[in-house]
């Protein structure tokens, strides 16, 4: 009989020793917050969306005693003003925020750790300052590429969910429905702050609804929140109409040369509906040195039981380093 290891599970929660807001620019200030071992090994956790804001399990993932662990939410959304700002916000920006927060905390380098768009931007990041970097931890993978953004938004995942995509449609009058993206976009920016929110709402229920392998009302009820909705939908949508702020589609899989000698780990959920395994296939090819881990019952959420215990195992691979 085949028997399944136990699974890992996530350390204690656990309050940050710091926090902090870091003024970036004109116009932005960024919220951090550090935890666990303010003498031990750096780690830098780069959330989703984006636009969904760092959440206090992200650093469950990490030895308390092990990691000095920092999270920040990005441009315009969690803690960080202002709320749902688009303007001066694009990946460029961001990679230079995750700089000055670096140069703030007095860290060479550090292990960065991202799921989704955060394995996206990640990537930008590792490919813009590959010396920054001591070791990679990305799951979910996101390339951003117009077919994984064709593929959630417009036709694909629609064919696994039929009763979440109803919804999400309910927003777009039928003749705009060729291009949905650029009918929510629209929306997402009219100056009519009802019309936003109901489309906010719409699009990141559509996330929610898609995101794990089993069913979580209270995710959907979260996604809901209109102070959440509005940054989450509106960001996402400014980052994907403008594929990212990539010169080319495909960018991050072409720039992976100059990475490859980073240890890194890829972790990608198989029934992921969100950011479908293929891009983490293609990763791999383009990165065999990094390890690859399947998680054969998982969807895209970093909260899979599978994908925790792969994280877990991650950290504690790089723990001694
Ligand atoms: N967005 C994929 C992504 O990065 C298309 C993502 N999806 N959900 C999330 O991130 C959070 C649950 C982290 C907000």
């Amino acid at each position: 009989m085949h028997v399944l290891p136990e699974l890992l599970k996530p350390y204690s929660y656990l309050q940050p020793h710091q926090t902090g807001h870091l003024q970036v620019s004109g116009l932005h200030r960024i919220y951090y917050e550090v935890s666990g071992n303010p003498n031990g090994k750096p780690a830098l956790v780069v959330h989703g969306g984006p636009g969904g804001g760092s959440q206090p399990e992200y650093r469950r993932y990490f030895d308390p005693a092990v990691y000095r662990i920092v999270q920040f939410d990005q441009r315009g959304c969690g803690q960080s003003t202002p709320h749902a700002s688009l303007e001066d916000n694009t990946m460029w920006h961001l990679v230079t925020d995750m700089e000055q927060l670096r140069e703030l905390l007095g860290i060479e380098r550090w292990l960065v750790f991202g799921g989704s768009w955060g394995s996206t931007l990640s990537l930008a990041y590792a490919q813009t300052h590959p010396e920054r970097v001591s070791e990679l931890i990305l799951r979910g993978i996101f390339l951003l590429r117009r077919k994984e953004l064709h593929w959630f938004y417009q036709e694909g995942a629609n064919f696994i969910c039929p009763d979440a995509w109803e919804a999400f449609l309910e927003p777009i009058p039928s003749e705009e429905r060729d291009n949905l993206m650029a009918a929510y976009y629209r929306r997402l920016t009219c100056d009519d702050h009802m019309e936003q929110l109901r489309a906010a709402q719409a699009w990141s229920i559509w996330e929610a609804s898609t995101l794990s392998l089993y069913p979580n009302p209270q995710r959907v009820n979260n996604f809901s929140n209109p102070e959440f909705a509005l940054a989450f939908a509106r960001i996402e949508c400014h980052y994907f109409m403008n594929a990212g702020f990539l010169e080319r589609d495909g960018q991050l899989l072409e720039n992976m040369d100059h990475i490859r000698e980073l240890p890194g780990v890829i972790i990608q959920g198989r029934y992921d509906i969100t950011t479908p395994m293929r891009s983490a296939w293609d990763l791999h090819r383009a990165w065999p040195e990094a390890e690859f881990r399947l998680v054969p019952d998982a969807g895209h959420a970093a909260s899979e039981p599978g994908i925790v215990h792969e994280f877990i195992r991650a950290t504690r691979r790089f723990a001694q380093k």
